[in-house]
């Protein structure tokens, strides 16, 4: 038979996602009509973000603030609405989490609750949509703890470790759409071709190379580092041992993520020690660091606190805790935990 290969870009996300299917025998296809609705929610998302400025002026902001206290760009607000509609309807979540909304999202009166759950930042790096830099969706799925239970789901069933992830993956909206995701046994890619409407498998096997020369840092930040890691950043600039690395910071973490996990490098966004503005970091464990740290590892990185502990073993207190994080090759994040 002639098989088709991945070069050919013939094997469709649906594709993939039914063959991953069919090796459970347990498989109900429940994940996998989860994981379509995502799947269509991400190709809308994309076409807006693609003609952002130009039609019904998505562009700019509301003039809301959301849970963390940020201004809510009318692109990030369209794109809560979508995920939010298209994933609770699917019939397979009992829960869901959003960036953009306060509280826990209950599936709507007269749709089925299912075994699962997902946690979602809807558009990251939003505060770059206006200068048309990449931005991404990023989503977290685990099983609700009871998975025969048909109710509604509560907030044990999201906040949970990250190392339980049914799956965990984000869409770039870059110079392509891109879908990368890990269902636990390795990361993939796939990209958007629009002439076909199908994400494409264009990665098969995505692997952080082992170390790079690629650090990712907000160095403005430098004056509220703890010496610590101001030493490290010192180091790793210095030109004593190795060439010194080279500076490469986004301020869209996928797009940060995305470009060190296919150049090899670290990502680093520790915590304020001299104000009271980050505390305990920035990013949010439960819809950014956690499934970030999921990906790294399943691509043979590792991930931390800016103290040295394991993310993927830290259990969320609520929906939008924040936590510090170090990722990337391995090398480099095991040279980076020799300095606290
Ligand atoms: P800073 C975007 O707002 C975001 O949540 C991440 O996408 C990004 O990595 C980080 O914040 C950038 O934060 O403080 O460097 O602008």
């Amino acid at each position: 038979m002639n098989q088709i290969k991945p070069q050919d870009n013939l094997i469709s996300l649906s594709q993939f996602l039914i063959e991953e299917q069919l090796k459970l025998p347990y498989a109900t296809g429940g994940f996998t009509a989860l994981m379509n609705h995502l799947v269509y929610a991400a190709k809308i998302v994309s076409r807006e973000v693609r003609k952002a400025g130009l039609l019904d002026n998505v562009l700019g902001a509301t003039n809301q603030q959301n849970i963390q206290g940020e201004t809510v760009m009318k692109l990030d607000d369209y794109a809560d609405r979508i995920f939010t509609h298209a994933l609770t309807i699917c019939g397979h979540l009992c829960a869901m989490a959003s960036e953009e909304q306060e509280d826990l999202i209950p599936i709507p009166e007269g749709y089925k609750c299912g075994k699962y759950t997902i946690a979602i930042d809807p558009l990251d790096g939003s505060s770059n949509i206006d200068s048309n830099v990449s931005i991404g969706t990023i989503f977290s799925i685990h099983r609700r703890r009871d998975i025969e239970a048909k109710t509604q789901g509560e907030l044990e069933d999201i906040l949970q470790p990250g190392h339980k992830q049914r799956c965990a993956g984000y869409i770039v909206y870059g110079s392509s759409t891109m879908l990368v995701m890990s269902m636990g046994t390795g990361v993939v890619g796939f990209t958007l071709d629009p002439s076909v409407g199908e994400f494409l498998l264009s990665h098969p096997n995505m692997k952080m190379p082992e170390s790079g020369t690629i650090y990712s840092v907000n160095e403005g930040n430098y004056n509220y580092w703890s010496p610590e890691f101001q030493n490290y950043i010192k180091n790793i600039k210095s030109l004593e041992g190795d060439k010194p690395k080279t500076a490469r910071y986004i301020g869209s973490l996928v797009a940060d993520f995305h470009r060190n996990l296919l150049k090899g490098g670290i990502f680093l966004y520790p915590n304020d020690t001299k104000s009271n503005k980050y505390p305990n970091g920035k990013l949010r464990l439960l819809y950014e660091v956690a499934p970030m740290a999921f990906l790294a590892e399943q691509a043979g990185g590792v991930a931390v606190t800016v103290d040295g502990r394991r993310i993927l073993d830290l259990t969320p207190s609520e929906l939008h805790e924040r936590s510090t994080m170090v990722v990337g090759s391995k090398k480099d994040v095991e040279h980076y935990l020799t300095f606290i």
